[in-house]
């Protein structure tokens, strides 16, 4: 008798602290908001310490009227359906339901900017209000960030979809924060663009610059000068077939980023980089020859004939159409490496292009040798090599985006045994793509001049989606959380850690990213 009380009273004692232990495990890990790991992190975040979970039957309810909110509402029930199976709709209703998830517009919302949003989960309801519809869309990323990794699988997957309660109120430091992706050296399609733009979508990034032409060829479809995609679109770097967008498919893609919030910046690289443009019109040269299309990777040795009045015709009608497809406010003119143009021509040739892209009503971004010439006030000096230029560029009242080659470049190798990318600029590890902060980097650029900052992805060495994602991640989310978050809250110690726990969702969308061993992947349990 007293050995059986004995056994009982020890199974007793074991059973009960495993579990408590269990119970107190699983509260911790999953009731905790402050504990999520989200990029970019958000400003303020507050735990209840409770439990949201979308179950099936919940939909998404948006405030009525507003056909920009149902458009954001769809993309996420879109997200959610595939993973969780359930057949969420998209209603509209005037006012908050009692279940499922709310995403409204609010009147009085005391958060800054046009990106800014609110969340407020509680557990049966899930509400996402911002003071405009941009500011529901970037929401909507953390929303998934919350969600087990999972829901980014497109396939049904196991709940439960738990969030855990609180609030979150956030908003982004620079108004500017983007990438840039090189399609003249290597040309990627549409659906490869689409994908990127996704990439860019989920960490809140809200700019994609498009390098739409180089010596190795022209991308964008320009009807007034055919040849320059027929011919000058017709290869690419290590002498592939090259391509183009059409312009009913550049428009699709602007489309796609605008249902997302991010602008489409297009580049037409000039006086150099334009051999593609000077091998498809004679015309175009200084000689009156064409040249031959170029496949090699050397920089700086073609010009536009800056002396002749034809030039002026062309980029002004390349401008015009490129203007006409792009809602966006912005035009960038390329201006780097022009070596093959002396400056005394380089300076006044700026001064007029500038003139073109305000006639057709865009602002006007360069890299920062632009700066030579006289700057237009809202004129952007992209600062990539020489600080010089960029305070050059501030003194005459440019503002400054912020891309140093030595940090910011993501076609730059990790390391030295990392195989593609180029390092010129250095290698850029995960951490030095991190550490560094737009306001103290360079002497000379406050926070004032700055608009954001963009981290360009060259194609010299790329040459499929595959690389893309190899080059891109893991580092582009920091690049976000630089441009997002306000530097006092990024430390890389903790940065590392959330990165980390990111790795499930890029595996769940099945990006190829290099498995950094500055990261400690290993810790992940999502
Ligand atoms: C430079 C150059 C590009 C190269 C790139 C490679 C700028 C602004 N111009 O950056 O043509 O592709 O480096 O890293």
């Amino acid at each position: 008798m007293f050995t059986k009380i004995r056994k009982i009273l020890t199974t007793v004692l074991i059973i009960i602290p495993i579990l408590m232990i269990q119970i107190s495990c699983a509260q911790k890990t999953v009731s905790d908001l402050s504990k999520l790991a989200i990029i970019p992190k958000p400003v303020s975040v507050t735990a209840s310490g409770d439990l949201f979970t979308l179950k099936r039957g919940n939909d998404i309810y948006v405030k009525d009227g507003s056909g920009e909110l149902k458009q954001t509402g769809e993309i996420l029930a879109e997200k959610l359906r595939q993973a969780t199976g359930f057949e969420i709709e998209v209603l509209s209703s005037a006012k908050a339901p009692k279940a499922g998830i709310w995403l409204t517009l609010s009147d009085n919302s005391t958060l800054p900017g046009d990106e800014s949003y609110e969340l407020i989960i509680a557990t049966k309801l899930l509400t996402l209000s911002a003071g405009k519809p941009e500011g529901v869309f970037r929401g909507i990323q953390t929303v998934r960030q919350l969600l087990p990794a999972k829901i980014e699988i497109n396939a049904v997957q196991e709940g439960p979809w738990e969030i855990p309660t609180g609030t979150i109120a956030d908003y982004p430091v620079y108004p500017y924060r983007g990438a840039m992706l090189d399609v003249a050296r290597h040309f990627f399609g549409v659906d490869d663009v689409k994908r990127f733009i996704g990439f860019l979508e989920m960490y809140k990034m809200n700019a994609l610059h498009l390098h739409l032409s180089d010596d190795q060829g022209w991308r964008i479809e320009i009807k007034s000068w055919p040849d320059l995609t027929l011919h000058g679109g017709s290869t690419q770097v290590g002498g592939g077939k090259g391509g183009f967008y059409t312009q009913e498919q550049y428009s699709d893609i602007v489309n796609y980023a605008k249902q997302r919030y991010i602008t489409i910046v297009p580049e037409i690289d000039m006086p150099g980089h334009t051999n593609a443009a000077l091998s498809s019109y004679a015309d175009l040269n200084c000689n009156g020859k064409a040249t031959e299309l170029y496949t090699g990777t050397n920089v700086g040795f073609s010009t536009l004939c800056t002396g002749k009045e034809i030039t002026y015709k062309f980029v002004d009608d390349v401008i015009r159409e490129l203007a006409a497809l792009t809602p966006g406010p912005y035009i960038h003119i390329g201006g780097d490496e022009s070596h093959a143009t002396k400056v005394e021509d380089y300076i006044p040739f700026i001064n007029r292009v500038q003139d073109i892209v305000a006639a057709h009503g865009k602002r006007v971004i360069g890299w920062d040798e632009i700066a030579l010439s006289t700057l237009k006030p809202n004129t952007v000096a992209q600062w990539w090599a020489n600080v010089k230029n960029a305070g050059l560029a501030i003194n005459q009242g440019a503002e400054i985006l912020v891309s140093p080659a030595s940090k910011a470049y993501i076609d730059m190798k990790y390391n030295r045994e990392t195989p593609l990318g180029l390092h010129w600029a250095g290698y850029i590890g995960v951490d030095t793509a991190y550490i560094w902060d737009p306001e103290t980097i360079a002497p000379g650029i406050s926070k004032e001049n700055i608009i954001g900052v963009e981290a360009p992805l060259w194609s010299e060495t790329v040459t499929k989606m595959d690389d893309i994602e190899y080059m891109t991640f893991p580092r582009l989310p920091g690049y976000a959380e630089i441009g997002w978050t306000p530097s006092r809250n990024r430390i890389w110690d903790e940065y590392k850690i959330r990165l980390a726990k990111q790795g499930e969702r890029f595996k769940a969308l099945d990006i190829n990213f290099y498995m950094s061993p500055l990261v400690p992947w290993d810790t992940i349990q999502n």
